[in-house]
């Protein structure tokens, strides 16, 4: 059971700094860190520090300590994020979220895990067959996608790779009812390719001994999802295939390009269903269709042989990785809901994504995960810094503006139509013949050259930290990033050979058949232009952001201690940086000067009415504001609120808190006393 909060575990929220300033709030969550307690609160928003090492506090003795439980009766806890959100959720029909948020290593998603273990244990409290089976589905889901959407990087050895969303249903009962996964853009190149000291997604290694219990983990998640075993056999003769795939060799014979050894090939076909004879003609042919609308068949060069063949890899796992994630959504959608007979039907959504990374070499990939931090950081701006202030303007409440760095302009840097980067790209991509990553880079240097968050070599030569004319900088809200262009270009169009689809089109393992639809057209059929992955990534990305945006916002922060993965160290100047970008210290400020709850004087007046003698049954004061204002003074609460031109503002959640009790205690009275008037006793 967690103790209960001492003095000598610093402030269990940063709003009660003596002074906010950036040395308070360190020393703060560094004297918390060191004494083990991970969780600081502003407000209602939860501070993480990742502890490296296996804490006792999320035992079934500390959830029940919570369940129920108001945020400022147990200490910091993502516990009672999770209680909080679930609260409002039940109580008040409302949709919520809970977004994660945080840089690579930080704690996202172990903190997600727990939040969704907690939601687990304190819903079905009457053992419902049904609803325990839909618990267990989205608990076992996690591990099924971690093992095939996670990898070990330099930053952390258990790294997402996708962008995960998770929206869990529940009925009026308030039990879950099912569920739906969204992803967002898996790193496919790591299939391929690895910076050194990295590794290949994990599930790749868990057919080796090293990760013989992962694999029995994995495996017995398949089934109780509900994996038949015929595709589970199909899961792992797609892993194989792609293994076979790094192995092939091509060489140049004559004029032609041909296969090192026929072994490999057969194999190959045999796994994935198809002829060996078209398999190796899809890997040393393309079929193209002249302008005369005749088709030919064009022999590959030893470049495009193996670029076709990485290609056909990462696609196999990307929609292996997609099939997979349909699969458990297929289990786990609500079925058979009517909310006519079973009411409403809310949602909590848990938000764990790949945090903002910088590595040696930063490429495509980092550069989407980067865009995606800086929305979901101009979403927390948007929802708890911005609204927040605007509202009490807009309802003349004295305020004192906070400043904070709104990254909107970096935003604006990498996705406004027609100027942006990726509208760059995607022109670049679209352009008949051959343009080069560094031609593209070319055009960006023109069109973003006079931006204040992009820095190319060939528009400051002197810079020595930038290499010959292969670079681009773009200064992150969370940094100074340092992408090499290289690949770029190919990277957004991610062509496949339309020979490829069709050939697993026409698998006889139906499982991967189903994976291929668009196999079906023929060459001549293939006509329309996809979308570039940079763009049809923004457009998840925007899709997100309003999903989250018409929720009630739940948040965690979390913060990476040091770079060694080390449970005794608090790395000041990294902390330090972090609290920074992440705009904590604006968050305390804005907190500190606001008011926790607000509400429309009428909805006041109608809930606490009787806890006033002057407002109960009826007022007869001129305005509901009136009579709102004399519900405060009879309890003395005048110091903790102000009037708006339409709400009140409460600072404190004890001042509803006490509210809300004693109307809880007066209800019996109250119905006692109707029951008698309507009895004709009164
Ligand atoms: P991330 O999700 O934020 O990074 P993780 O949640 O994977 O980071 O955390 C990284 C590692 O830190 C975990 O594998 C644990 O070893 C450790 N850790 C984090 N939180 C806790 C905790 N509460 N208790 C104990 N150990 C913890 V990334 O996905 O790379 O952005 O993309
Ligand atoms: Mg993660």
């Amino acid at each position: 059971m967690a103790e209960l909060e001492g003095l000598h575990f610093g402030k269990s929220d940063f709003v009660l700094l003596d002074e906010v300033t950036m040395e308070q709030f360190l020393e703060n969550l560094k004297l918390r860190f060191e004494e083990g307690r991970i969780y600081t609160f502003i407000g209602e928003v939860v501070v993480s520090v990742n502890p490296y090492r296996q804490m006792d506090i999320y035992g079934n003795d500390v959830i029940e300590a919570y369940r129920g439980r108001e945020l400022y009766e147990n200490p910091p806890h993502l516990y009672a994020v999770a209680d909080a959100a679930y609260k409002a959720m039940k109580r008040r029909a409302k949709d919520t979220c809970i977004v994660i948020s945080g840089e690579s290593g930080a704690g996202k998603t172990e903190a997600s895990k727990y939040i969704m273990q907690y939601i687990a244990a304190i819903t079905n409290p009457s053992q419902r067959q049904e609803v325990e089976s839909v618990k267990s589905v989205l608990l076992k889901s996690n591990c099924v996608l971690e093992a095939f959407g996670n990898a070990k990087t330099n930053r952390n050895d258990n790294s997402s790779r996708f962008g995960k969303y998770m929206d869990i249903n529940f009925n009026f009962n308030g039990d879950p009812t099912g569920g739906h996964i969204n992803n967002y853009l898996l790193e496919k190149s790591r299939v391929v390719q690895q910076q050194e000291g990295e590794r290949n997604f994990h599930s790749f290694y868990q057919a080796s001994t090293d990760d013989r219990s992962h694999h029995r983990a994995v495996m017995s998640a398949l089934k109780v999802i509900g994996f038949s075993q015929e595709e589970i056999n199909s899961i792992y003769k797609i892993l194989a295939t792609i293994l076979h795939l790094g192995n092939l060799k091509f060489e140049n014979e004559a004029e032609n390009v041909q296969l090192v050894g026929g072994d490999l090939v057969m194999h190959i076909s045999e796994l994935t269903g198809t002829e060996v004879e078209s398999m190796r003609k899809a890997l040393l042919y393309r079929t193209v269709a002249t302008g005369g609308g005749e088709v030919i068949e064009k022999g590959h060069s030893e470049q495009e042989a193996s670029y076709g063949r990485e290609a056909l890899a990462k696609a196999l796992y990307e929609r292996l990785f997609g099939w997979i994630v349909g699969r458990i959504n297929s289990v786990i959608e609500v079925k058979n809901y009517n909310p006519a007979l079973h009411g409403k039907n809310t949602v909590i959504g848990v938000l764990d994504i790949y945090g903002f990374e910088i590595f040696d070499n930063n490429s495509f990939e980092q550069f989407c995960i980067n865009y995606c931090n800086e929305k979901l950081q101009q979403l927390f701006i948007e929802l708890i810094l911005r609204q927040e202030q605007d509202e009490y303007q807009r309802e003349g409440i004295t305020w004192q503006h906070i400043e904070y760095f709104n990254n909107q302009i970096i935003v604006d840097l990498v996705e406004q139509p027609h100027k942006g980067i990726i509208s760059i790209l995607d022109d670049a991509c679209l352009t008949v013949g051959k343009v080069t990553d560094s031609a593209c880079l070319d055009s960006m240097n023109d069109k973003l050259g006079h931006h204040p968050h992009f820095t190319s070599r060939k528009l400051t030569p002197t810079d020595k930290t930038m290499e010959f004319n292969r670079h681009f900088r773009i200064r992150h809200y969370a940094g100074d990033v340092m992408y090499s262009v290289e690949g770029f270009l190919d990277k957004n169009k991610d062509p496949l050979f339309q020979d490829f689809k069709r050939l697993m089109f026409n698998s006889s393992d139906p499982i991967l058949k189903e994976m291929w639809p668009d196999g079906k057209l023929s060459i001549t059929e293939v006509t329309k232009r996809p979308l570039t992955a940079a763009t049809l990534f923004k457009n998840s990305i925007i899709a997100l952001v309003d999903k989250l945006a018409c929720k009630e916002p739940y948040y965690v922060r979390c913060v990476k201690p040091n770079e060694v993965k080390s449970p005794m160290l608090f790395d000041d100047a990294r902390c330090q940086h972090q609290v920074a970008y992440l705009g904590l210290l604006e968050n305390v400020h804005v907190r500190r000067a606001g008011f926790a709850y607000r509400q429309p004087y009428d909805r006041f007046l109608q809930r606490y009415k009787m806890t006033c003698e002057y407002t109960w049954p009826n007022h007869l004061m001129g305005s509901d504001r009136e009579a709102v204002e004399a519900i405060v003074l009879q309890h003395n609460f005048e110091g903790d609120v102000a009037y708006g031109h339409t709400k009140l503002f409460v600072r404190t959640p004890r001042t509803l808190f006490t509210l809300e009790q004693e109307r809880t205690a007066l209800i019996p009275i109250l119905v006692l006393f109707l029951q008698k008037v309507w009895r004709g006793a009164l």
